[in-house]
C-alpha cells in the first residue's frame, strides 16, 4: 500500500456508517506502534454503529461535531491522530467531521471501534479512489492507528487482526449466520481503568508470554470451530477468552477488577440455564462489567424468556454485514 498516494479531490465530502464489534479472541496488550501482542477475532455488530461525515477543502484546520455540537475534546484527539498519519498531504486540507452514534456513549459498547472505523473509511475514501480489497486494507490500517479494535469493524460478519490491518473471516459455517448478541447492561458508569492503561499493563505482566501462546491456540481452535459449525467448542473458547481477559486485569500490577457482583451472578445464571436447557447460550465480556450473550438465531425464542427473567436493561444486537458508504461527493482538481 503506497504511503504517498495523493487524493485527486480538491474538495468534497463522504459519509460512512460503521458498526461496532465485540471481540471473541481478545486484543490485550500492544507491540510496536498500535500493533497487537496477539491475534484477535471479532463479530461485527449491526445495530450499534457510528455515522461519520468527513468534508474537506483546500486550507487548514479542523472542526469536530459530535451529535450536532462542536466538541473540543474530541477535536483535540482527532487532530493528534490526523497529524500522526503517514499522509503528509492531509495537512493541505481543512476538515469538518460530524459524527453520531446509535448507542449511548456509556452503554458499555466500544464506541472507539465504530467511530474510528467510520473515520478510517472516510479517510480511505479521500486517499484512494477505488473501493477494492486494498481500499478496505487501507481503511482498516487507518482505523487501527486511531484505535486497535476499530480495524476489525471495517468488515462484515467476523474479522481477525494480527498486523497492520484486519482481514475478513471467509469460512463461516451457516450455524453462525444471524448470530445474536444481546448485551445485558450491568453498569453504565465510566470504567475506572481505561483500555489504554490496561494494554500498557501487559508490558511487564507475569503471564505475558503464556497469554500470547494461549491466545494463538484459542485463535486457531476458534477459527476451526467457526468453519465447522461447532457451536459448543465456539462457546467454550469464547467464554474462556472473556474470563482470561479479566484474569489478566486481576493479575496486573497494579491489579484492577472491571466485573461487578452482578456480572458474576449473571454468569452463574447463564451456566445453569445452559445445563438445564441444553441450548447454545454463551457469554463474552468486553473491558467492562456488561455481559454480551451469544446464541444462534434459531434458539432466540427460548432464550428471550431467560433474558427477560434477568431483569436488567438489554441492548439487542446481532452479527451484521459491515459498513456502508452512505454518500460521496468529490470535485477533482481543475474542475
Ligand atoms: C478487543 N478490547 O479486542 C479488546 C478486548 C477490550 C477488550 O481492544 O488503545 O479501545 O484504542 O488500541 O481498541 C479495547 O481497546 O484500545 C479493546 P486502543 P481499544 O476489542
Amino acid at each position: 500500500m503506497s504511503m504517498n498516494s495523493v487524493s485527486k479531490y480538491s474538495f468534497g465530502k463522504v459519509t460512512w456508517k460503521c458498526p461496532s464489534n465485540i471481540a471473541l479472541i481478545k486484543y490485550w496488550g500492544k507491540r510496536g506502534h498500535q500493533l497487537p501482542l496477539n491475534p484477535s477475532l471479532s463479530i461485527t455488530l449491526k445495530n450499534a454503529y457510528t455515522v461519520t461525515e468527513l468534508a474537506w477543502e483546500k486550507g487548514e484546520g479542523l472542526d469536530f461535531y459530535f451529535d450536532g455540537a462542536l466538541n473540543e475534546a474530541f477535536k483535540e484527539k482527532i487532530k493528534k491522530y490526523l497529524d500522526s498519519l503517514p499522509y503528509s498531504f492531509l495537512k493541505e486540507y481543512k476538515f469538518k467531521i460530524s459524527s453520531k452514534n446509535t448507542f449511548p456513549h456509556s452503554a458499555g459498547i466500544a464506541s472507539s471501534a465504530s467511530s474510528m472505523g467510520a473515520l478510517g473509511l472516510c479517510l480511505a475514501s479521500l486517499i484512494k479512489n477505488e473501493m477494492d480489497e486494498d481500499f478496505y486494507k487501507l481503511a482498516s490500517n487507518l482505523a487501527r492507528l486511531g484505535s486497535g479494535s476499530a480495524c476489525r469493524s471495517v468488515y462484515g460478519n467476523m474479522a481477525s487482526w494480527s498486523d497492520e490491518f484486519a482481514i475478513p473471516i471467509k469460512n463461516i459455517h451457516e450455524n453462525f449466520k444471524g448470530m445474536k448478541n444481546s448485551i445485558l447492561i450491568v453498569d453504565r458508569g465510566v470504567k475506572e481503568v481505561s483500555s489504554r492503561a490496561g494494554h500498557a499493563l501487559m508490558e511487564n505482566h507475569p503471564y505475558r508470554e503464556r497469554r500470547i501462546q494461549r491466545a494463538n491456540e484459542n485463535y486457531k481452535n476458534l477459527n476451526e470451530a467457526i468453519a465447522s459449525g461447532d457451536f459448543e467448542t465456539f462457546g467454550a473458547i469464547v467464554e474462556q477468552e472473556a474470563l482470561e481477559l479479566h484474569a489478566l486485569m486481576m493479575t496486573s500490577s497494579p491489579s484492577f477488577i472491571l466485573m461487578k457482583p452482578k456480572t458474576l451472578s449473571l454468569i452463574e445464571n447463564i451456566k445453569t440455564f445452559r445445563q438445564e436447557s441444553g441450548l447454545n447460550l454463551y457469554f463474552t465480556l468486553d473491558a467492562g462489567p456488561n455481559i454480551h450473550l451469544l446464541y444462534p438465531d434459531s434458539q432466540k425464542d427460548k432464550i428471550s424468556s431467560f433474558i427477560k427473567e434477568q431483569e436488567v436493561e438489554v441492548l439487542e444486537d446481532e452479527m451484521g454485514c459491515g459498513p456502508e458508504l452512505i454518500s460521496f461527493e468529490g470535485e477533482t482538481y481543475g474542475n
